[in-house]
């Protein structure tokens, strides 16, 4: 489990308790389901909230991925954030109520439990990254969309970036790709804006990820520009720094890259708190919880109105 001072980090059945809680206080406005199950076994919890939240209703759809990388704890705590503020502020507060009813959002804290689970085992962090398959997949070079295309990624299996065997071999990734495949209703993806939360540096990041180039097929200079834009909207309400991801380094296989031009999604990542650090960056005190995930609220809000 998380070490002593920790605690208030939500390991996987404290996660699972969480959203289960809020599915029953919030009835009317979360639902609890799963995309699937990790590769040891997990059921991979997904909240969806909304008004009339049992119907699919003709609303833009958002969706929030978080701990894709098993170490990176503090994105389980916005993810889980996100849940607490667009339900139980949702009687008091007019902005989150005109939110949470004009909109669909989908919710998956923990994209890695296994990985997340191994980190902590025994007490002690163990900077642990990847899934636990075999010896471990990256699950963000594993998405099906130019996989392994451009250096940006390990074909050997001990790499912290191994991408895997083929596209989507990892069960977690598969996982949300054939949910994020199944809001595809009459033809259209009902998704239209997505942040899969990382840690750290403090960056908000859009594709591509696999190439430096602004404009390649599928993202020509308008989309780009709409990417940029929003973006630089939502890092001037965090004090993030905005940029392309592969400004960062050339990723393939990423989530973004392949939610954007597999499904036309406009898919950030978040790299939250701290800024710079060496491995203890991964591990800030649970004491940060609280100020770190509310730094995200106002962008979080700007994602969920740019998908209108
Ligand atoms: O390398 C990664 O997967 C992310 N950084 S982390 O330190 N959390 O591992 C950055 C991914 C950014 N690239 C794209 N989104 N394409
Ligand atoms: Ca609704
Ligand atoms: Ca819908
Ligand atoms: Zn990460």
């Amino acid at each position: 489990d998380f070490p002593p001072g920790d605690e208030a980090y939500h390991n996987y059945a404290e996660m699972t308790a969480a959203l289960r809680a809020a599915a029953r206080d919030y009835p009317d406005l979360a639902r609890m389901s799963s995309v699937g199950r990790s590769y040891e076994g997990r059921e991979l919890h997904m909240l969806k909230i909304s008004d009339n939240v049992a119907q699919d209703e003709d609303e833009p759809e958002v969706l929030f991925t978080c701990n894709q990388h098993a170490r990176e704890h503090l994105t389980t705590e916005m993810c889980l954030h996100i849940v607490d503020r667009f339900t139980s502020e949702y009687a008091g507060d007019p902005a989150v109520r005109q939110l949470v009813d004009s909109r669909e959002i989908w919710i998956i804290p923990q994209v890695n439990p296994d990985g997340s689970e191994y980190d902590i085992a025994g007490g002690q962090y163990k900077g642990w990254r990847k899934n636990r398959q075999g010896r471990g997949t990256d699950p963000n070079r594993n998405w099906g969309y130019r996989w392994g295309c451009c250096g940006g990624s390990s074909g050997y299996p001990s790499s912290q970036t191994y991408r895997g065997p083929s596209p989507f071999s990892a069960p977690e990734t598969r996982a949300v790709a054939d949910f994020v495949g199944s809001r595809v209703v009459g033809g259209s993806q009902q998704i239209a804006a997505h942040i899969d939360f990382h840690t750290f540096s403090e960056l908000v990041l859009w594709p591509y990820g696999y190439t430096y180039a602004d404009t390649a097929p599928g993202m020509n200079a308008e989309q780009a520009r709409r990417f940029q834009d929003i973006g630089r909207q939502m890092a001037r309400t965090n004090g993030y720094t905005p940029q392309q991801s592969s400004d960062l380094y050339i990723t393939d296989g990423s989530v973004n890259d392949w939610m954007w031009a597999e499904h036309g999604i406009l898919s950030y990542t978040f790299e939250m708190y701290p800024r710079s650090g060496g491995i203890g960056g991964f591990y800030p005190p649970a004491s940060v919880i609280p100020r770190e995930t509310a730094r995200n609220d106002d962008a979080v809000d700007i994602l969920l109105r740019a998908a209108g």
